[in-house]
């Protein structure tokens, strides 16, 4: 699979979401097996990662927070330097020593992971600035989630890249949940984007498990950062399919909610979508499926042949 950078045709925006989730499902399958670290997967997700990500230009910089593995692979990450990255073995992307909760990928511009929820939003806003005073034509781009949004540092980074003009597009995901906190328990209305207008940003939701919406959309919000060099906040409306973290435990979600959920399924919505505009067999999709799990298996055995870092590595690559 050529990883980066990809034409967003219909085939591939579903083939991206399919490795994506594919990767997700190797995550859950290590934890059936044994121990394994925790990590927050972004299953349900995968159309708001791919379709933003698939807007943005090489040159663009992305922020993310802890459920960063979409985000990372949308951009073309190689998914066994992901897993030995998680694994905390040394042919991860940080050499093991980020682990799932700080990863970044210089190469591909995924340039932090934040594990401090919220702690993403200001420092895209210095990136913005960072951009803004070196003439770059360049945009930083953050995702952060609901519950970021109800954090005073929202309001900070919004309000100062608002007044200071910064090249800056948040990403809002409104999947519902905010760790074992249904986002019902600590915010009033359903969405997060009519909060830009306080801050004199422009401001749009979209359903984030509809991948071509998600694409249009994030184009146009992309452009208007790029050539206008002003904050947008999108939000991707978008659901949380599996527990906070792996191993999945979902004991305190209402079965109702899943089962209204469960069929919007990005990956679903667009397999019916392919196959109803003949862009997809029924077989071609489970070819399509059965090559990013043998991706996946891979990734798995490139990480777990990769060694654990040198005791003797311990003090470099690291800032004091
Ligand atoms: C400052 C801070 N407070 C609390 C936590 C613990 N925590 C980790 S994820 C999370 C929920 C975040 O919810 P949201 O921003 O909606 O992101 P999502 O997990 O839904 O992607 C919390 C409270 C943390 N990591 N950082
Ligand atoms: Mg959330």
């Amino acid at each position: 699979m050529n990883h980066y950078p990809f034409k967003p045709t219909p085939r591939a925006l579903l083939e991206r979401m399919l490795f994506i989730r594919a990767y997700e499902e190797q995550i859950a399958d290590f934890h059936t097996k044994g121990p394994f670290p925790h990590v927050c997967t972004s299953v349900g997700q995968e159309a708001s990662a791919v379709g933003v990500v698939a807007a943005l230009e090489p040159q663009d910089l992305i922020l993310t927070n802890h459920r960063s593995a979409g985000h990372l692979l949308a951009r073309g990450a190689d998914p066994g330097r992901v897993l030995a990255e998680v694994m905390g073995r040394s042919g991860g992307y940080c050499k093991g020593k980020s682990g799932t909760l700080h990863v970044s990928a210089k190469e591909l511009g995924v340039i932090l992971t934040s594990t401090i929820v919220g702690g993403e939003l200001s420092l895209a806003t210095g990136v913005g600035l960072s951009l803004a005073m070196q003439g770059s034509d360049a945009i930083a781009v953050c995702f952060f989630g609901d519950g970021a949004a109800a954090e005073g540092i929202f309001h900070e980074s919004l309000n100062l890249a608002a007044v200071w003009q910064l090249p800056v597009l948040y990403v809002c995901e409104n999947n519902h949940w905010q760790a074992f906190v249904h986002r019902n328990e600590t915010m009033l209305g359903d969405r997060i984007s009519p909060r830009a207008a306080g801050y004199g940003v422009e401001g749009l939701t979209v359903d984030g498990n509809d991948v071509e919406a998600v694409l249009a959309a994030a184009r146009e919000a992309a452009d208007k950062v790029r050539t206008t060099r002003k904050p947008f906040l999108l939000e991707t409306y978008t659901y949380r399919l599996r527990g906070h973290m792996e191993p999945n435990d979902q004991s305190y979600v209402d079965p109702a909610e899943l089962a209204f959920w469960g069929p919007q399924d990005p990956i679903l919505r667009m397999k019916r979508s392919l196959l109803e505009r003949g862009l997809a067999t029924e077989d071609g999709l489970a070819e399509m499926a059965a090559r990013a799990r043998e991706a996946m298996e891979a990734a798995a055995a490139f990480a777990s042949a990769s060694p654990f870092p040198d005791p003797a590595e311990l003090l470099t690559d690291v800032y004091a």
